[in-house]
């Protein structure tokens, strides 16, 4: 089964599909990359992914897995080299736990804070700040969370170490600060040296003049101001 045909619909952007593309090269595994244009959707994608429409998609011989955390479990039981997943079932339970409170708890969060102004925003920023306290704690006296190699959590909040300065940027708002997150720092530049990371990563110019737009037209869609 796991020699069948491997495909993965993508977004240059999307920090969930870079999550599918880091998984499937750490793991060694050949992929056909189809970019997806998601403000004009392909007939592919609805086809594949018609209750989200959302990118990514990951198409495995005849079988189609959608949602990033689900698709890298998937290709963590199809691909057994390279263990992404702890194996005790606690800290299995525990790694799936953590990625479900960075995603709502930050990743939302900071989203939220540039797709938004003012009061609204710093709002936003404080909760995400709140939040990566308690990642701090997590990481704390760690190198990575998958120990020394990179595991399912480094996957899952891997954005952090790219996406969030662009979107701290944008947003001008800081959220990781390296004197209050020390050990969230350190993790932050472990994950950026990794080459699997290091070498699948958009680029940042381009990031920035793309997060600028959108993060602008999701406010005026939202609030019905121009900017
Ligand atoms: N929870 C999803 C989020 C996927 C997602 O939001 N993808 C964006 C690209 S960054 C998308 O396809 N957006 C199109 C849309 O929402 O219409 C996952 O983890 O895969």
């Amino acid at each position: 089964m796991a020699q069948q045909e491997v495909k993965l619909l993508g977004f240059w952007a999307s920090p969930f599909a870079y999550r599918v593309i880091w998984a499937l090269k750490l793991k060694g595994v050949d992929y056909e990359y189809i970019e997806e244009d998601i403000f004009n959707k392909s007939p592919l994608l609805l086809q594949l992914n018609p209750l989200h429409k959302r990118v990514p998609v990951l198409i495995h011989g005849h079988r189609v897995i959608c949602e990033s955390y689900v698709i890298v479990q998937y290709i963590d039981e199809t691909w057994p080299q390279y263990p992404l997943l702890p194996q005790h079932p606690y800290e299995r339970a525990m790694a799936r736990f953590w990625a479900e409170f960075a995603e709502s708890k930050l990743l939302e969060t900071a989203w939220m804070g540039i797709c938004s102004r003012g009061e609204e925003r710093e709002r936003a920023a404080k909760l995400a700040i709140e939040a990566v306290a308690k990642i701090e704690e997590l990481v704390k006296g760690k190198k990575l969370f998958g120990g020394e190699s990179i595991g399912y959590l480094d996957i899952c909040l891997g954005w952090i170490s790219y996406w969030l300065p662009i979107w701290e940027e944008v947003g001008c708002m800081q959220i990781i600060d390296p004197i209050k997150f020390p050990a969230t720092s350190s993790w932050i530049d472990t994950v950026l040296h990794h080459p699997v990371i290091r070498d699948n990563l958009p680029a940042r110019e381009a990031m920035i003049v793309y997060v600028q737009k959108r993060s602008k037209d999701i406010y005026e869609s939202r609030t019905g101001l121009r900017v």
